[in-house]
């Protein structure tokens, strides 16, 4: 008994509802420190898990573990990512119901780490048959290709994910992995063009350089050497340590074979990453009526080679807007490649037949970030975060709250903070910046940088979470340049720079006619006829954002909460103060009360009784009276404790998991046994 409470205290507690103490922050913190300490990186509030990045390999994803952790209950093992996804794979099964699974936390908190171990359980430990082998290859695969043209290395994390990303595995109905699909969100189009320092540009071209072989390099007109290419050398960090781009070049390429792609479609992928690197090394002059012109031909050469055609079009532009209009054109190739590239995995990963499919839908989405300066995308990323935090809350406090209330289960309210009131600040209709935006993009020529701050500060100017250089002293001590704003975010202080809101057009026709299929596909002639004003970026966003929120909210939720716990990608250092932070933000503290006071379990009664009324001889094999009175008899029965459960208007709450997987274990129980008998009876009249 001492030896266990020795352990214990060395190892903290494995789920945070146990902690002794009252509910703490410091207490909390603790229990995080010494299990990190440990190596033990998750633990659970009731059946959130929260993990905070190790920075170093840990032997916990192994086969074996795999193995164990499959098809056994939540509590009775170490709290583990796997736990999670089997969870959620034994309720999808036993109820064909479907699921998601969302992975939250800032820039290099370990999401995108999270989802690939989940990806792999379940390629794993899902039944499967060689006709399905290559479907599973495929949704494992499709990862390597994504994040080489999706992930880049930044300052906060060296594979970092610069668009959002939503999968859906589909399973049949014995539980094996059929088919899959990808929604892909935002890609940072600027990175093509431009890199802060100490950061990269998208993976794919340094393992292009780096890894194609001298044919190919040839045949592209490139050269090894990435110092070559002015998109590649802003951040002045072309190598990195712990990346392997001539590795990561080997997987991308096998990958593609199992994809599927056609040796065309490789070529033509490869020919528009050449052009855009031929791009960025285009140079203009000024003529003698001040007209740019191109100062020497060779990218232009080798762009009609391998992607455009032989006709580029130069409008009549002066020097500065032929190179804004160069890096436009490299960014809307790259941007919409990545989607082709998303739709090309799609259809290699569609399941055709019709039968009906669960879904365990993966969310994995860029992190909430900060940088020195912060540009349109991370207002997306950043009011990203606030929806799914929005979401979160809806799904969770909100929600479990209202339930309580509802369903007459006497219940002290527990306060915290609602974020709505920030998402709100950004898309409400005609009030929110980006309706504000958007109508500053309607003018044209008229809008600038300044007057869309004007109308900021009018609209939005008295709102507790929006700041600019007017309104600074008011609300933050810190100082504000006069072309920026700032939002008080749920995770922090964000200050946006308002400069060149709206992207210019750019010529589409030479992209429309072009020899390079992919590029054809993506630009197709009939956007020449219909210039009616598209949606902008900001409004497609939120829309996608949007119907993403619908997507989860008509699902069962599990929650993985990812922790950063220092700023330097260091092994073992917990970072106090940047915890504290994120604990705090994430509302750890507040899930904790909730869970501690509440019920980790709750179901219809008609459900509850369908599935466990074998378990009484009242109740089996049928219930003619309501279905409450019939959990009643049904729970007395086997013995619960008044304390463990309370009875709602429509449903049973269960206080510990513990009480529900007893119950769970005498009904598998039973039918194993009733299994056993049923077979002795067909051997003895056989
Ligand atoms: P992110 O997805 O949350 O950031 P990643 O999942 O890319 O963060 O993790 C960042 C780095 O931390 C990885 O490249 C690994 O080196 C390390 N790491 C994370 N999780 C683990 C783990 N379980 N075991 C070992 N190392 C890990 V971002 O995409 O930037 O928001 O946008
Ligand atoms: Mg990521």
């Amino acid at each position: 008994m001492e030896g266990a409470l020795i352990a214990r205290d060395r190892v903290g507690v494995q789920d945070f509802v146990l902690l002794d103490s009252h509910t703490s922050e410091t207490a909390f913190l603790n229990n995080l420190r010494k299990r990190y300490q440990e190596n033990l990186i998750y633990t659970y509030i009731g059946t959130l898990l929260v993990s905070v990045n190790p920075y170093k390999e840990l032997d916990i994803y192994t086969m074996t573990q795999m193995q164990l952790y499959r098809g056994v209950n939540f509590f009775e093992l170490p709290p583990h990512l796997y736990a999670i996804a089997d969870n959620a794979y034994r309720v999808m099964c036993s109820e064909y119901n479907n699921h998601f699974i969302l992975i939250s936390g800032e820039s290099g908190a370990g999401k995108t780490e999270a989802s690939k171990k989940i990806l792999q359980y379940y390629a794993v430990t899902c039944p499967t048959t060689e006709q399905l082998q290559i479907v599973r290859d495929r949704l494992l695969l499709s990862n390597p290709v994504l994040e080489a043209f999706g992930n880049a290395k930044t300052l906060r994390n060296d594979n970092s994910s610069r668009f959002g990303k939503y999968m859906d595995i589909q399973f049949d109905f014995k539980g094996a992995p059929v088919g899959g699909h990808i929604l892909s969100y935002l890609i940072e189009k600027s990175r093509v063009v431009h890199q802060n320092h100490g950061e990269r540009n998208f993976h794919i071209f340094y393992q292009l350089l780096e890894g194609g072989d001298k044919d190919l390099l040839c045949w592209l007109g490139l050269e090894r050497n990435p110092q070559k290419y002015s998109y590649l050398i802003q951040g002045r960090c072309a190598k990195v340590f712990s990346i392997n781009d001539k590795n990561d070049w080997k997987i991308v390429r096998k990958a593609f074979s199992i994809i599927d792609f056609s040796e065309k479609d490789i070529e033509h992928l490869f020919g528009i990453v050449a052009s855009v690197l031929h791009f960025g090394n285009i140079q203009f002059e000024e003529d003698s009526n001040g007209h740019a012109i191109i100062r020497n031909g060779t990218q232009i050469k080798w762009i009609s080679k391998v992607s455009l055609s032989s006709q580029i079009v130069l409008s009549p532009l002066n020097v500065d807007l032929a190179f804004y209009a160069r890096d436009a054109v490299a960014k809307a190739i790259y941007g919409r490649t990545f989607t082709w590239l998303v739709n090309k995995i799609n259809g290699s990963l569609a399941n055709k037949d019709s039968t009906r499919k669960t879904v365990i839908g993966l969310l994995d989405i860029y992190g909430f970030e900060v940088l020195d300066t912060n540009s349109f995308e991370q207002f997306c990323i950043n009011y990203c975060n606030e929806k799914l935090q929005q979401l979160l809350i809806e799904m969770t406090l909100k929600a479990e709250q209202e339930e309580y209330e509802l369903e007459g289960i006497e219940w002290e309210p527990i306060p915290y903070f609602n974020n709505k009131i920030i998402c709100d600040l950004v898309e409400q209709k005609y009030k929110g910046i980006i309706s504000i935006l958007d109508e500053e993009c309607l003018r044209p020529g008229e809008a600038t940088d300044l007057s869309f701050l004007e109308k900021l500060e009018e609209k939005v100017g008295d709102h507790a979470h929006f700041v600019t250089r007017k309104l600074a002293d008011q609300k933050t001590r810190k100082s504000i340049d006069w072309v920026d704003f700032r939002l008080l975010h749920y995770a922090g202080e964000v200050t946006y720079c308002a400069v060149g809101k709206c992207e210019q057009n750019v010529s589409l026709e030479v992209l429309c006619n072009s020899k390079n299929g992919i590029i054809r596909d993506c630009f197709l002639l009939s956007e020449l006829d219909n210039r009616r004003r598209p949606e902008t970026v900001a409004t497609q966003f939120k829309n996608s954002l949007t119907s993403l929120i619908e997507i989860l909210m008509s699902k069962e939720p599990s929650y993985v909460r990812c922790i950063k716990p220092n700023e330097n990608k260091e092994p073992g250092k917990f970072d106090d103060y940047l915890i504290r932070h994120q604990v705090k933000y994430l509302g750890l503290m507040e899930h904790l009360r909730v869970r501690r006071a509440g019920f980790a379990y709750r179901r219809k009664y008609e459900l509850f009784l369908q599935r466990y009324k074998s378990l009484c001889p009242a109740t089996w094999p049928h219930w003619h009276g309501p279905a409450a009175e019939g959990v009643e008899r049904l729970i007395k029965y086997i013995g619960y404790k008044p304390e463990e459960y309370k009875l709602g208007r429509t449903k049973i709450f269960i206080r510990f998991p513990k009480t529900l997987f007893a119950t769970e274990d005498a009904f598998e129980l039973r039918k194993h046994l009733l299994g056993m008998v049923s077979a002795c009876w067909r051997g003895a009249l056989a």
